[in-house]
């Protein structure tokens, strides 16, 4: 099988060698070889001068190069490696973050060898700091799973394995590449349309996910409102799909995953807080339109004393992707004081217990989403 291994990056001089090394030793290791290449962003750091120089084993070429796309963004980046794969043939395209620190050789495999076996997605199962992924955790992960009916933890972990023809699908309308895909939607929007689409999807899994985190409040709202945004416009485009599913199926795991407690990820609570009231009090008045008088109400109640449950969660979310298919919100973003808010919620709610624990939180979120389908179907 020809694989590939695809890394996206915008300076990550830093930690970039590494996941060349790893990956390079990986299709060495599993796949006698193969092409590890860089699609970058225009880096001002060195970062495709640490790819080209990263030394590899016989067998291995390695490609930089900056991507064409007028759009900068990591979707952009991953669009330019799938034209690469197609170019070159591949079987299997394997996409990799530049900023991990985790990776391992074992990870090509666990990405590309499903891919051997007839599966067209493989979606990466992780374990991340409770405190990690907190779009994940808060929206892809319980809004994917009870729209599309499948179980797959990480929709948005950015490290997947895509066969060839699930390429063709990805790269057959342009139009969708001058969106939020080619930012941060990219992820949602690869996975979605797997699963959509009715593609063979599994999972894998990597072990730990350990990377250059986030804090929230400070730097994910941007990325908040392209995975958001993404993810209801697809909603729109697959409404026949999702409407009808009723039941979250477990989706196979290929590997085992191991257990423990990653490195602790920043969270600042404080700052979470401020900014959701700050953030809230400017988009008051869009908010009142976009959301049912019901779900208005809660939220104003919740900046009170950022109790938010997943119930209500769930009608925010809803009602949102109500409102943006009607155009009354255009983007995502102003329900990023709301994401705040839950986010504090969470972090306030598993600060006294483990990962593991906090995975049980997150499950019930699911489950309740699910629950609350009908709410959205009444709405929709
Ligand atoms: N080419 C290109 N790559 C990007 C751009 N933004 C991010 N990337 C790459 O996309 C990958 C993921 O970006 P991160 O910033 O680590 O985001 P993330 O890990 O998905 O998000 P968090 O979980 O919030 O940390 C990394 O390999 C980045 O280098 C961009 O504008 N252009
Ligand atoms: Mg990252």
């Amino acid at each position: 099988m020809r694989v590939i291994v695809g890394i996206p990056s915008y300076n990550n001089a830093g930690t970039v060698s590494f996941v060349v090394k790893q990956a390079a030793k990986g299709l060495k290791e599993y796949f006698e070889g193969g092409i590890v290449v860089n699609a970058d962003g225009g880096s001002s750091d060195g970062t495709r001068d640490a790819v080209l120089s990263t030394p590899v084993p016989e067998g291995v070429e390695v490609h930089s190069f900056v991507y064409r796309w007028p759009i900068p963004g990591k979707g952009s980046a991953m669009k330019e490696l799938m034209e690469f794969a197609m170019e070159r043939e591949a079987d299997a395209l394997v996409f990799v973050d530049s900023d991990l620190r985790s990776i391992t050789p074992e990870w090509i495999k666990g990405l590309a060898g499903p891919i051997e076996e007839n599966y067209d997605f493989v979606a990466p199962l992780y374990i991340r700091h409770k405190w990690d992924g907190t779009i994940t955790n808060n929206i892809a992960y319980p809004m994917t799973a009870s729209l599309y009916g499948k179980n797959v933890r990480q929709p948005i972990g950015g490290d997947f394995g895509v066969s060839a023809k699930l390429i063709d699908v990805y790269l057959e309308d342009e139009e969708i590449w001058k969106t939020h895909v080619a930012r941060f939607g990219v992820d949602i929007f690869l996975t979605t349309t797997a699963m959509a689409r009715g593609f063979k999807v599994v999972q894998t899994a990597l072990g730990m996910k350990i990377h250059d985190p986030k804090d929230p409040a400070a730097s994910l709202g941007p990325m908040f409102n392209q995975v958001v945004g993404t993810l209801f416009s697809l909603m729109e485009r697959y409404e026949n799909v999702w409407r009808g599913v009723e039941r979250i199926e477990d989706v196979p795991v290929f590997g085992e995953l191991e257990r423990g407690e990653p490195e602790p990820v920043k969270v600042t609570l404080d700052l979470l807080e401020e900014r959701s009231r700050e953030l809230f009090a400017e988009y008051e008045a869009v908010l009142k339109k976009a959301l049912a008088p019901n779900t208005f109400k809660g939220v104003r109640e919740v900046l009170k004393t950022f109790e938010f449950d997943d119930r209500l969660w769930s009608h925010v979310l809803y009602d949102g992707a109500v409102a943006y298919r009607d155009g009354i919100l255009e983007e995502a973003k102003p329900l990023v004081p709301l994401y705040f808010a839950k986010t504090a919620d969470f972090v306030k709610r598993t600060m006294d217990i483990n990962t593991l624990e906090a995975e049980k939180v997150i499950e019930e979120r699911a489950r309740v989403f699910l629950e609350e389908k009908d709410y959205l179907l009444e709405r929709w």
